[in-house]
Parts: structure tokens; C-alpha cells; sequence
């Protein structure tokens, strides 16, 4: 009954949800801002301005806003570098064939990520122009749990929401797939989420709920 699967990036496709950790762990640090797991847990799938934010609620002093822009370009400088060690091989198990099989029984797949690295990291893994759709972080004004990024891959494929199935690893983006009238399936770090439709152990999976 779906016609399109779009897929959430880091942490669902590619595995630089890790990445991100070490990016804006170090940053904690040399700030002396405590950091750790669960704090991490709440970034995925938040823009980088606002993921800042959450950093910050443990910080012991205030930052002025042009102080704000300087800590999230440096964390960026710093997840940079690591994606410049990024092959196809961080590609996360499972997902090349996934895609492929997807494709060969006629299903449309596109991206939804917040990020705005989305094309680089793409290039690194292999996978630029192989989408039907992109929609990331530099095309929206509003990130997950907002619908938006989802609604524009959506418009981008001329699929109606509610036959996109929506593949996330972040609780904010189940919710964002959810109030866009779209259906989630939820793995990794989200696969516990109440409010997805599906829950997946592995990626491969998807075959069997399409
Ligand atoms: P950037 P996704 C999200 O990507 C990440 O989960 C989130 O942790 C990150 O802060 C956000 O992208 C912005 O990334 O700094 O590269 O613009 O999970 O929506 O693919
Ligand atoms: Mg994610």
C-alpha cells in the first residue's frame, strides 16, 4: 500500500550518529560543559543550532548568540573532518540491499535528514543522484519532530504523505513522520517508540512489512 520509502540519514543509512557524538563531545569538554549518552540520545534528528541548545542546559555560564554560532562551527569543523574518513563501507548493514531490493519491486525511495552535510556524506558513501528524492537541512527552516523535511521529500517525489513510510533511528523524527500523515518504522535507538508503526531489529526487515 506504500509507493515510497524515505529514509532518515545519519544513524538509519550511515553511521555517523557517531560521529556527531565524538564531534560535539569533544566540544563539551573543552567547554567544560558535562556531556554524555543520554544527552546524546536527545540531538538525533535535531538541527545543529538546537542540539547546541540542549548542550548548553548543563553549561555554567551563559553564551551570547554570535558565541552560539562560533561553538556549533566549530563542533561542525570537527564532524567534518571525521566524515572525510567516511567510505562506502560505513554504509550500515544491510541498507545497500535494502535499497536495491526496494527498488527492483518498484518502490520510490528518497532521504529526510536535518542535516545540512547531507550531500557530502552522500558523495562519501556512494549514493549521490541514487535517491528519487533529497530533502535535508538546507532546504527547510523547521527540523524534525517538525513534518517539514519529510513533507518536502514527499512533494519532491509527487507521493502523497500517507502512502510514504518513513524510516527513522530518532524518537523526533518518528513524531515529525507521524504529524505529516506519513507511517514510521522505527530502528536503532527509536525502535522502542510507542508512536511508530513498525519497529525494526534490522533494516532488511522493511522487505517484509512491504
Ligand atoms: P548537521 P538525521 C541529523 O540528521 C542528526 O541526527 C542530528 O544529530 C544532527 O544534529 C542534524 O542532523 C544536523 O546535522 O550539523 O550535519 O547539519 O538523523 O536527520 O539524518
Ligand atoms: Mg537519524
Amino acid at each position: 500500500r506504500y509507493q515510497a520509502v524515505i529514509f532518515d540519514l545519519d544513524g538509519v543509512i550511515v553511521s555517523t550518529d557517531r560521529y556527531h557524538f565524538l564531534a560535539w563531545s569533544q566540544l563539551a569538554w573543552q567547554e567544560g560543559i558535562e556531556f554524555n549518552e543520554q544527552i546524546n540520545h536527545r540531538l538525533r534528528g535535531v538541527s545543529r543550532m538546537e542540539s547546541l541548545e540542549i548542550i548548553l542546559e548543563k553549561a555554567s555560564r551563559r553564551y551570547t548568540p554570535v558565541e552560539k554560532l562560533k561553538l556549533a562551527e566549530r563542533k561542525n569543523e570537527v564532524y567534518r573532518t571525521l566524515l572525510g574518513d567516511l567510505t562506502d563501507g560505513d554504509m550500515l548493514p544491510g541498507v545497500a540491499e535494502t535499497l536495491s531490493a526496494l527498488r527492483e519491486r518498484g518502490y520510490k525511495v528518497a532521504i529526510g535528514s536535518s542535516s545540512k552535510n547531507t550531500p557530502v556524506i552522500l558523495e562519501r558513501i556512494g549514493l549521490s543522484g541514487y535517491f528519487d528524492a533529497v530533502a535535508d537541512g538546507n532546504g527547510i527552516k523547521n527540523s524534525k519532530p517538525d513534518p517539514e523535511v519529510f513533507l518536502l521529500a514527499a512533494g519532491k517525489l509527487g507521493v502523497p504523505p500517507e502512502d510514504c513510510l518513513v524510516v527513522e533511528d530518532a524518537e523526533a523524527g518518528v513524531y515529525a513522520a507521524k504529524r505529516g500523515g506519513m507511517a514510521a518504522a522505527a530502528i536503532g535507538e527509536a525502535r522502542n517508540c510507542q508512536e511508530a508503526n513498525y519497529s525494526l531489529t534490522k533494516i532488511e526487515e522493511l522487505l517484509l512489512i512491504l
